[in-house]
């Protein structure tokens, strides 16, 4: 919130001002991509790293220091507020989060406790405010749905079966689940908010497995429940879901500034479904970063050409870094669209075909 921020360019793209630069991060910029993450978590728990305030003010601060990306995002993890209210969860590596007890029925939801201490993490976020400086810090939290499938599944999943006969076949439960669920999250956000977080963002990671009307009936009302936690504190929302193309417009709330699209909609389709009234975020698909510098470019100043005929435009991953990307790329790439991201625009802009949805020069 610290009026350090205020002008930073991602957070007036957010708020949908024109700015001079192009604003650039990535989902998923810390971890396993940068050698200096994998050396010092080696040996701990992920989750044990995320309430460490050390490890999450060094390993949030990494990325900002090695590419020079024009955010920061906290070092944490969406199940870190499951944690906190005393649910059994771990993360396992090249798994992911996995709970000790699956919530199935009525008693198992009523055992999710209230956001118990996270003094370490909001200690983190003050610290990175101060040493971030004019660099805003994104905080964030999964939404209702992405978290509630961990719980209900045991862990990852990909059709999430179990999640939506739950959803569908036990409804008052899933009501219940999900209500518990937004107001750890919602809480959870707002504490990284007072702490100092300039802008936030919202992942329903997994919400593209639904179609529209189950998503506006089953999902929506709780993700705004979340936003309501927040709704007096004066920070860029940012909304996002993998394989949400469908869902586009439904997830464009009022009570939200930017929306992420991901890699399987073109960025002119995404911000024509969107409309007018926000800014998107994305949506280079992480295994662009893997094809050759020239490829890589190409693809970027496409997005770029497409994001100027939006409100704003956030440059960024449409997922987060694949873990085997080479860091150096990522270093490379931001400094190139921070050179030439402001030309590649203003010639969109000039040029009235522009926003077509073409890919390539
Ligand atoms: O030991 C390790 O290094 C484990 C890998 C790892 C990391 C680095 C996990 C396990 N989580 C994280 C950090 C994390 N998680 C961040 C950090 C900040 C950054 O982006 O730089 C963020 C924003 C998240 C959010 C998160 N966790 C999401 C939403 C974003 C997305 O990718 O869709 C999801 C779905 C999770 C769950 C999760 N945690 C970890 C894994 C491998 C997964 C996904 C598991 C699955 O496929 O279901």
């Amino acid at each position: 919130m610290a009026g350090a921020t205020a002008d930073a360019a991602l957070i007036t793209a957010a708020r949908g001002r024109p700015t001079t630069e192009v604003p650039v991060w990535f989902m998923r910029q810390a971890g396993r991509s940068l050698p200096e993450y994998r050396a010092l978590r080696a040996g701990g728990a992920m989750l044990d790293a995320c309430f460490d305030t050390d490890l999450v003010t060094e390993i949030t601060l990494q990325p900002v220091r090695r590419h020079g990306v024009d955010a920061a995002i906290l070092f944490s993890d969406i199940v870190v507020p499951l944690r906190a209210a005393g649910v059994a969860v771990t993360i396992e590596a090249g798994v992911g989060p996995v709970m000790a007890d699956p919530v199935r029925d009525a008693a198992a939801v009523a055992r999710i406790g209230e956001l118990g201490d996270t003094g370490s993490i909001e200690a983190a976020v003050t610290a990175l405010t101060r040493q971030l400086g004019s660099t805003p810090l994104i905080g964030f939290c999964g939404a209702p749905f992405t978290l509630a499938s961990y719980l209900v599944e045991g862990g990852p999943s990909r059709e999430h079966p179990t999640t939506k006969a739950l959803m569908w076949g036990q409804p008052a439960v899933w009501q219940e689940l999900l209500e518990r669920v937004a107001d750890l999250c919602g809480e959870f956000l707002r504490r990284q908010v007072l702490a100092g977080a300039s802008a936030v963002q919202i992942f329903d990671s997994w919400a593209g497995t639904l179609n529209r009307a189950d998503y506006e009936r089953f999902v929506r009302p709780y993700t705004e429940r979340v936003l309501a936690h927040i709704a007096d504190l004066p920070v860029p929302r940012i909304h996002f879901g993998v394989g949400t193309g469908e869902l586009l417009s439904a997830m464009a709330l009022p009570q939200v500034d930017v929306v992420g699209v991901d890699f399987r909609v073109s960025l002119a389709d995404g911000i024509a479904r969107i409309g007018a009234g926000h800014s998107v975020q994305g949506n280079l698909a992480p295994a662009a970063l893997l094809a050759p510098p020239a490829v890589i470019r190409e693809r970027t100043a496409a997005i770029i050409r497409q994001g100027a005929t939006a409100r704003g435009h956030i440059m960024n991953l449409g997922h987060g870094v694949l873990p085997h990307t080479d860091a150096e790329v990522i270093t490379d790439l931001v400094a190139w669209i921070h050179e030439e991201g402001p030309a590649i625009r203003a010639g969109a802009l000039s040029n009235p075909a522009a926003g077509d949805g073409k890919v390539g020069a």
